[in-house]
């Protein structure tokens, strides 16, 4: 009954698991921030007790339904890196801002479970302290990749993740298993060597990572190896060979106009351009001065001579992070 309301708020899976589900998750969080593996996202390690241990961070919870929202495109993302005069951004963030799609959603459901069953809800998409993917994957909804992302075999690796914990004590679904068997196709395509190891992900050197997160400017070696990626990464997402059972998103608000912006646009934004161009999109919260950062970077990789005015007219950019960008970038194309 949970599942067919949850079909019709335009979910594409639910699946239901327990508050103490994953006791492997704390020791493998712990793991990753004591190698340092998180960089500069110190709010992974603010409130790991309650990340590593769902059954903490609400302690009345006897339930965790979990949810995925399919955002599937309907073109290879790889082809967009070919594209060396445009900035490649990441499948999720070219349409409207997924927090503002899957948490209203979440809060229409919950209120009918408390409707229809009662007990008390939370709802969680991305932001707080829960440990999505190993929760997923309890709740049957697909399994943790070598990439270390969720996927499934309908839907591929195309889907954001939410979750409502509530009071109520619901039947557990089965936890899925393992489908990765030798394939590493994910582990062989990073342009950067971000795994360590399968199942394992240093995201100091993933560009998702570097792209979105890191503030300041980027090593050197790396920032050479991102290529035209301004926004995200879906290299390991978009080679995987379950994709080829996943069907392009029904809600059309997933895709949208910010697939390849030109370069010498990003490049010339202001404050006032950048919030304009990107109110309502997940790009707007890493500010005009991380975007034009990425797009000088980009430029810096493009081999495009003509792009040398763009990069010059940047050198002395009132943020450090962008002048330093452009006259790397200016450097690489004289
Ligand atoms: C921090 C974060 C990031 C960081 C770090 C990513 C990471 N893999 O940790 C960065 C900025 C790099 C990032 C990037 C992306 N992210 Co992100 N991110 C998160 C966030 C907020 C927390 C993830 C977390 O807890 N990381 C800490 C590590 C330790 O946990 P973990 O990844 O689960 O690690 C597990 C494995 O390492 C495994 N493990 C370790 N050793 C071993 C050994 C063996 C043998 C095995 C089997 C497993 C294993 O155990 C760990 C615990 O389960 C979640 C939202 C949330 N609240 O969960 C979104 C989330 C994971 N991100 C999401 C997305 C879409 C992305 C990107 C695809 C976006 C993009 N296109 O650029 C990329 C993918 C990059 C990648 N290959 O992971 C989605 C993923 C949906 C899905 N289907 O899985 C989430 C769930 C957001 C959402 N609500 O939809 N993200
Ligand atoms: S998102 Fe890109 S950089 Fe990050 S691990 Fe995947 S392929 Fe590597
Ligand atoms: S590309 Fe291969 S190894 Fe990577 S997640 Fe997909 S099936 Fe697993």
């Amino acid at each position: 009954m949970v599942l067919d309301r949850a079909r019709d708020e335009g979910f594409s899976a639910v699946g239901v698991t327990t508050p103490d589900a994953i006791p492997q998750a704390a020791g493998r969080l712990a793991a990753f921030l004591d190698a340092g593996r998180h960089g500069q996202m110190g709010w992974l390690e603010e409130r790991a007790g309650w990340r590593g241990d769902p059954a903490a961070l609400w302690p009345a919870a006897r339930s965790v339904v979990m949810l995925a929202e399919s955002y599937a495109p309907g073109h290879d993302p790889l082809d967009d890196l070919g594209r060396r005069d445009r900035g490649a951004i990441s499948v999720y963030a070219q349409g409207k801002d997924y927090h503002d799609i899957v948490k209203p959603r979440l809060k229409r459901l919950g209120r009918w479970m408390i409707e229809r069953f009662g007990g008390e809800i939370k709802v969680f998409v991305d932001t707080a302290p829960v440990m999505e993917k190993p929760l997923a994957q309890a709740a049957g909804l697909g399994w943790q990749g070598k990439h270390t992302n969720l996927l499934s075999r309908d839907l591929g690796n195309w889907f954001f993740l939410g979750a409502i914990f509530t009071t109520l004590e619901l039947p557990p679904d089965a936890p899925e298993g393992e489908h990765c068997g030798s394939c590493r196709a994910c582990l062989d395509i990073c342009p950067t060597g971000a795994f360590p190891a399968p199942f394992q992900l240093d995201a100091r050197r993933c560009i998702s990572y570097l792209t979105i997160e890191h503030r300041g400017p980027v090593d050197p070696e790396l920032r050479a190896r991102m290529g035209n990626r301004v926004f995200g990464c879906d290299d390991c997402l978009a080679v995987c060979p379950w994709n080829k059972f996943a069907v392009a998103a029904a809600d059309l608000r997933h895709h949208g106009p910010h697939r390849a912006p030109a370069l010498a646009e990003l490049a010339g934004l202001d404050d006032a351009g950048f919030r304009a161009r990107f109110a309502g999109t997940p790009v707007k919260r890493i500010g005009r001065d991380r975007l034009v950062r990425n797009a000088l970077y980009a430029i810096g990789n493009s081999s495009i001579p003509a792009f040398r005015p763009v990069a010059q007219g940047r050198c002395e950019d009132a943020d450090p992070a962008v002048a330093d960008a452009a006259r790397w970038a200016l450097g690489r194309l004289s």
